[in-house]
């Protein structure tokens, strides 16, 4: 069966379809570009949501020629595998309501669930495909207008768990690499009405209770937290990076999770995608990345396909400078504006988002080889490796000796020097213009 009218897409085939930077063998760093930059197919945005918006329906159908429920979660599971393929794709990443569909019951959906899931696992598996996390939508049913973990009844709660646990087993029977936490309405709209503490005593419950199960099924993967800072709820309780690591740390979690960062969840938190992954990396939980980007105009989550060359390139920089993905990945939680109505215009948005990546992959090589960077941070704060530096550094050092040094040494407006800020860009830029 054939859903999209395609060829596969390689590197440079004069094709109408190419990629003109990913080549996937090609070695950078001693490793292969497709082991570096991991890509992986969102399922919800690939194979299920049709276009609806808030003023309209879905413009693009995913049925893929299904009429029966069973039937279209089938064929969904066969377009992945026909999709992926054709773009070279290795990695897949689904919530559990993404592959089959809710029954009339709990048992019933988790009936669904183990068939379908057997049914996509076979399939993906053939063509070589592997499932790089998998997750729970614990914010589409109405159940969870108030939150999942959060949520202000505990029998939302026991159903979320009831959830997450299953989720948690499909993707362990899947042999996934990761399992994702996105705290889809885990906030609030209002303090008037919210115990904040209890919420959040309450999902870190809940995280702690998945961790132990899912270590005690097997789960050799890592287990994520996906930040954002606000919708759909107006103050998401995963506001950034930083805000979850805290989180993590006071209810000592945090050597059990790492984070997956997503590019437009840190625009909407006000900060830059590489602040969000440099800000993982140095605390030591970075994971995962969802590749998107958002529109500066709009102050909500447009997950467009990335085509900031620059934004990757400082993305891969942060990736390399982490050692690389072990197991995450880069995975397109994008999806095709509205208007571009076809289900190949959804091959031209991954060729767009892995072209970016390629790009920002030897760009972020070039800038690590050509070492004008580090070495100039490393010489900006060369005072800290000897003398008054490398003593406060030590804890040697009191504030009275400070004070006497300060004392004796003077002004030290002469050892404030340029931070070079456009020198610095120019060699950013450079390494983008003149990368191969
Ligand atoms: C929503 C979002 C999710 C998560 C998975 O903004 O990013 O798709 O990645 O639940
Ligand atoms: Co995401």
């Amino acid at each position: 069966m054939k859903y999209f009218n395609s060829e596969k897409i390689t590197f440079k085939s004069g094709a109408q379809r190419e990629f003109l930077w990913y080549d996937p063998e090609r070695v950078v760093q001693g490793k292969k570009m497709k082991d570096h930059l991991r890509f992986a197919a969102s399922y919800w945005h690939t194979f299920v949501a049709e276009g609806a918006d808030m003023f309209g329906t879905g413009v693009l159908g995913k049925t893929f020629g299904g009429t029966s429920p069973e039937d279209i979660y089938r064929r969904k599971a066969e377009a992945a595998a026909e999709f992926t393929d054709l773009l070279g794709i290795e990695y897949y990443c689904f919530h559990d309501r993404d592959i089959a569909p809710e029954g009339k019951s709990l048992s019933e959906t988790n009936r669904n669930l183990d068939e379908l899931s057997d049914y996509l696992g076979d399939i993906m598996a053939k063509g070589g495909k592997k499932l790089l996390w998998g997750t729970a939508n614990l914010f589409n049913n109405p159940r969870y207008m108030h939150g999942a973990g959060t949520a202000p009844s505990a029998d939302v709660f026991a159903f979320a768990a009831a959830q997450v646990k299953k989720a948690i087993e499909i993707t362990v029977k899947l042999g996934g690499s990761g399992y994702v936490f996105w705290g889809g309405r885990e906030g609030y709209e209002t303090l008037l009405n919210t115990d904040m503490a209890l919420e959040q005593e309450n999902m870190a419950r809940l995280l702690t209770m998945a961790v132990e199960y899912g270590r005690r099924i097997g789960f050799k993967g890592d287990f994520y937290i996906e930040p954002k800072p606000k919708e759909p709820t107006k103050h998401q309780y995963d506001f950034d990076a930083a805000t979850v690591i805290g989180f993590l740390r006071k209810y000592d979690l945090l050597n059990d999770f790492k984070l997956n960062i997503e590019a437009n969840h840190a625009t909407l938190a006000g900060h830059t995608f590489q602040h969000e992954l440099a800000t993982a990396r140095i605390n030591g939980v970075f994971g995962s990345i969802d590749a998107n980007q958002g529109d500066m105009l709009l102050g909500w989550d447009t997950d467009e396909f990335p085509f900031d060359v620059y934004d990757a390139t400082l993305c891969m920089l942060e990736v390399l400078k982490a050692g690389g993905f072990t197991n995450g990945g880069l995975n397109f939680d994008a999806k095709i504006r509205r208007g571009s109505c076809s289900l190949e215009d959804m091959l031209d948005g991954y060729i767009l988002g892995m072209d970016t990546f390629a790009h920002g992959l030897l760009a972020a090589d070039a800038i690590i080889r050509g070492g004008e960077l580090d070495d100039f941070v490393k010489s900006r704060y060369d005072s800290w490796n000897t003398g008054i530096g490398s003593r406060i550094r030590s804890g040697e050092a009191v504030i009275e000796e400070l004070s006497d040094y300060a004392l004796s040494r003077g002004d030290v407006l002469s050892s404030v020097r340029s931070a070079r800020q456009e020198y610095l860009e120019n060699v950013v830029n450079k390494k983008i213009y003149e990368c191969k």
